[in-house]
């Protein structure tokens, strides 16, 4: 029993190989011979393969493969094929979008149809991704729901890269690649559009982000705390709840005076994940179409304290005239 009182897994079951259920009529072979870890048992289940690789499987490496290539080869020429520099100085490297002076039109490869290929074939990759979890889940009879909320986290990438540039007419609105640059855009895009704090959708996706790091502890502590009395059997304790789930709800609801069941507690955590990347990619497609700086907003919607009126009226500095006023 004190086996279960530590962080890693202890118990490491090895049976012959698993290859899994038989598939549907259709379905590609599954490849590899499996093989055990005992690092990986460490962490997860210690049997690696096979794998299901299936065309929407190796169609999205492929595409994603090349997208990798693209944006590597074009950091390694800017650093002058240097292998060193490209080393060094790889998290600070970037491949940029277009100019605004392009809008939407496609520009010479150097000057951003580098980034729009590159865009392209990641973008096809993580679809064909999210088409590969949508159909082993139902071939293994499965719901849909990860495939569901692979699509909110992706919703938020087509708002930052495709949707909000096309809307805004110009693809030197999107993200560039690369490790710090992609940071900066972060940073840029913030001031550029009067402080994102005061973006509603942003606060909303700040908390979903929060709650579900909260509600992520609260869960793994209360199961890994009722392991003992069998807790991590928790989905079978939905319909038949033994000491473990009653313990664990118990605790609850002396602490805290209300408490999740096992079923409603992964709902919350399904929701609260989802919520991060679907308000946040609201948040994204608002700013520059409907609202062009949030602090203004913010101050007509009394969410911001004015600063004392010395200098007069706050116009959005992006709409001013340059050299007016001097
Ligand atoms: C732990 C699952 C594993 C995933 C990992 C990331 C790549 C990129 C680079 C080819 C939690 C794999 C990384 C495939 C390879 C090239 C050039 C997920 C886990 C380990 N960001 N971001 C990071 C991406 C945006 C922001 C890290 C991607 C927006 C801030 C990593 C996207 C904005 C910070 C990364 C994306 C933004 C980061 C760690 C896409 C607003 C950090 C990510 C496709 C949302 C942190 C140096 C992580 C950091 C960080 C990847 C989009 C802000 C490089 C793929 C444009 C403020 N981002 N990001 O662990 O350390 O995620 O940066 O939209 O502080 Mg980012
Ligand atoms: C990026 C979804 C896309 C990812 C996909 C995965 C691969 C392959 C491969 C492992 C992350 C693709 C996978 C390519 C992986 C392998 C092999 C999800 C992504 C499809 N902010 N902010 C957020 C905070 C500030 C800004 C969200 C906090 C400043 C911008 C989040 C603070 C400024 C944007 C959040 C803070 C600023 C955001 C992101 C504090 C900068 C966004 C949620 C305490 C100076 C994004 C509405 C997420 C958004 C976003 C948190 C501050 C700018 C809640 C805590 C004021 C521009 N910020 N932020 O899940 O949605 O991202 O905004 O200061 O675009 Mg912010």
């Amino acid at each position: 029993m004190a086996e279960y009182q530590n962080i890693f897994t202890r118990v490491q079951v090895r049976g012959p190989g698993h290859m899994g259920v038989p598939l549907p009529r259709g379905s590609w072979k599954r490849t590899g011979k499996p093989l055990y870890s005992y690092l990986l048992g460490l962490i997860g289940d210690a049997q690696i393969g096979p794998i299901y690789l299936g065309f929407s499987g190796v169609a999205s490496l492929v595409f994603g493969f090349i997208a990798i290539e693209i944006i590597g080869l074009n950091m390694w020429a800017s650093v002058d094929w240097s292998p060193i520099q490209f080393v060094r100085q790889l998290f600070w490297l970037a491949l940029e979008p277009p100019a605004p002076a392009y809008g939407l039109s496609i520009p010479p490869l150097a000057a951003g149809g580098w980034w729009l290929m590159a865009g392209f074939f990641l973008t096809t990759s993580i679809l064909l991704w999210w088409v590969r979890m949508y159909r082993r889940a139902v071939a293994l009879g499965l719901g849909t729901h990860t495939a569901w909320a692979f699509a909110s986290a992706i919703w938020l990438y087509l708002v930052l890269g495709l949707i909000r540039p096309v809307l805004m007419g110009s693809w030197a609105e999107a993200v560039p690649f690369g490790i710090f640059p992609h940071l900066d855009w972060t940073a840029a895009f913030s001031i550029r559009y009067g402080n994102l704090f005061y973006n509603p959708f942003h606060m909303l996706s700040i908390a979903f982000l929060y709650g579900s790091a909260v509600l992520f502890a609260m869960h793994a502590g209360t199961i890994l705390a009722v392991s003992r009395f069998g807790g991590e059997r928790e989905v079978e304790q939905i319909t038949d709840r033994g000491t473990a789930a009653e313990r664990a709800q118990l605790f609850w609801r002396w602490t805290m005076g209300f408490n999740a069941t096992m079923e409603s507690f992964h709902r919350w955590g399904w929701w609260f994940a989802v919520l991060v990347t679907l308000t946040g990619g609201i948040g994204i497609l608002l700013t520059g179409t409907v609202v062009d700086n949030w602090y203004l907003w913010g101050l007509k919607h009394y969410i911001v304290a004015p600063y004392p009126d010395i200098f007069g009226t706050i116009t959005d500095p992006a709409t001013a005239v340059m050299g007016a006023g001097k």
